[in-house]
């Protein structure tokens, strides 16, 4: 199947006819083509885009609300098709498809289709001068939305609902690897009745698409979420013309449990912070460091808990763990347990391939645990984004917390313990723009979200979001 560019409501070839295979993960095999689209398209999009701008910026925000609203709707009703698409498209389980990724992309449309009504501006009196300031928070005109492969339809449309919602007009373009449900979004946008022009979906390789986009003058602001790399990268294309960034990239999160948790709780929750997605989620909890009186313990039951669960095929419903993306992903985490042999750390349980009966070309690994000697070890600093994760013993709050913040990255951290006074220091103290406590990636829309140092610049979420896709002006009236 040949998917298309989603240009001015129009589905299109791309111009110059190149096509991109588009692999299936669980069976390693080709399934179909994508655009391979370049300057071209991405031109094509931008002047859509541009000439949708003045009208959608002026619809009213309750119809602009109303469509949004209308698409996270039609998404509900088409749950078990897109389900299906993202499961076949990138390898994770129906399951995790059917409750989390599809939902969350409904949600997303929403909940931005209900702030956009809600979202308001200061105004500043300045006594004794007989002036009064206001501030308008205008649509910056046409932005760039690039997303990742991990959860391919939640995080497009995380960034493309606050742009749309905000008045903006949209060149958004998906990951290469996971373009298809993407692709299907467009038939529920016409549907929805959102004008043309406002949303433009351009698929392609991130060094050519992407980077057209990134570096087209008109564009004036990039969302972008990816590898720290990538975002290192557009951020030095992008800094000349004064673009609007907000990147949000890799981690390397701490879990740190100490003794005094609710085990049981703790213990269920840490296998999902560790697994879920097959480890390939930005906030997954990678590096678990546990308290020493609690750490024999913790060790035999963490390695039965995660030697049951089942790796097979996305489609099964009882898979807890699906295919990883790629077969270049694949490798490079395989090549993250090797270093980690190489550095002593000693494998617990995985660390081998799967073969799934009818999908031996499918890119299935056992989910890892490898405990370490020391924090400083590269599986212990350096992103892997798999199934894979560290555990080692701390004896004090002072050690564990240098641990914790001794990493480039710093995104999320999960905090175990029911000690007061422990979980407000720490929080103070742990360097992530996320800190959860007795608990993992339970979202509340309207939190800002996004990391310091090398994960990322800016906040999305909630008003962060319309602010970040709003210019933002003073007016100042003497009378
Ligand atoms: O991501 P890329 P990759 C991490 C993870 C992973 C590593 C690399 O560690 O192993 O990044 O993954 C587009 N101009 N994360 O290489 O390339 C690309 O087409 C404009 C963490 O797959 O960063 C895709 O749409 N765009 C992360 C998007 O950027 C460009 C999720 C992300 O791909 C571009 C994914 C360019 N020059 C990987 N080059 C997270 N934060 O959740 C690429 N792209």
């Amino acid at each position: 199947m040949k998917i298309q560019n989603y240009i001015n409501g129009q589905f299109l070839p791309p111009v110059a006819d190149g096509w991109i295979d588009n692999y299936c993960p669980a069976n390693g095999e080709v399934y179909g083509q994508i655009p391979n689209s370049s300057k071209e398209d991405v031109e094509s999009a931008y002047m859509a885009a541009k000439s949708a701008f003045p009208t959608w910026s002026q619809t009213t925000l309750e119809a602009r609300s109303r469509i949004l609203i209308k698409i996270s709707e039609l998404l509900e009703a088409n749950l078990q098709r897109f389900a299906e698409a993202e499961s076949k498209d990138n390898g994770k389980p129906i399951s995790l498809a059917k409750t989390i990724d599809i939902p969350r992309a409904a949600s997303n449309f929403r909940f931005f289709g209900n702030a956009i009504t809600q979202f308001a501006s200061e105004s500043h009196e300045s006594i004794g001068l007989n002036a009064i300031n206001y501030t308008l928070r205008q649509p910056i005109g046409v932005v760039g939305c690039i997303s990742p492969w991990n959860l391919p339809l939640y995080l497009f449309t995380w960034k493309i609902a606050p742009a749309i919602a905000a008045g903006n007009c949209v060149v958004a373009k998906p990951s290469e690897i996971t373009p298809m449900t993407a692709y299907l979004l467009g038939d529920i946008l016409k549907e929805a009745g959102l004008p043309k022009g406002v949303l433009n979906i351009v698929h392609g390789l991130g060094t050519s698409t992407g980077q057209a986009i990134v570096e087209h003058p008109g564009i004036k602001a990039i969302s972008f979420t990816g590898g720290t790399a990538t975002g290192a990268h557009i951020a030095r294309v992008a800094a000349p013309m004064f673009k609007k960034l907000s990147l949000e990239l890799g981690g390397k999160n701490p879990n740190i449990i100490f003794a005094d948790c609710d085990y049981d709780d703790m213990l269920e929750t840490t296998v999902r912070s560790s697994f879920a997605n097959q480890g390939q989620i930005c906030l997954c909890g990678s590096r678990i460091f546990i308290e020493a009186s609690i750490y024999e313990k913790f060790k035999t039951d963490f390695v039965t808990k995660v030697k049951a669960l089942k790796v097979g095929h996305p489609s099964e419903e009882d898979t807890n763990i699906g295919a990883l993306v790629s077969k270049p992903h694949l490798e490079k985490v395989m090549e993250y347990i090797e270093i980690a042999k190489q550095e002593n750390g000693k494998i617990l349980c995985g660390g081998n391939r799967v073969t799934v009966e009818d999908y031996e070309n499918g890119y299935y690994l056992q989910p890892t645990v490898i405990e370490v000697e020391t924090d400083e070890c590269r599986i212990n600093q350096e992103e892997v984004f798999g199934p894979v994760v560290t555990i080692m013993p701390f004896h004090t709050e002072e050690e564990v917390l240098k641990m914790a913040n001794k990493v480039k990255y710093g995104l999320s951290a999960t905090l175990w313990t029911n000690n007061l006074k422990r979980t407000m220091r720490m929080s103070n103290q742990l360097q992530s723009g996320i800190v959860w406590i007795n608990t993992w990636m339970m979202r509340d829309l309207r939190t800002p979200f996004g990391g310091v140092k090398a994960s990322g610049v800016g906040r999305e979420g909630g008003f962060e979001a319309l602010r970040f896709f709003t210019e933002t002006k003073n007016v100042c009236i003497k009378y």
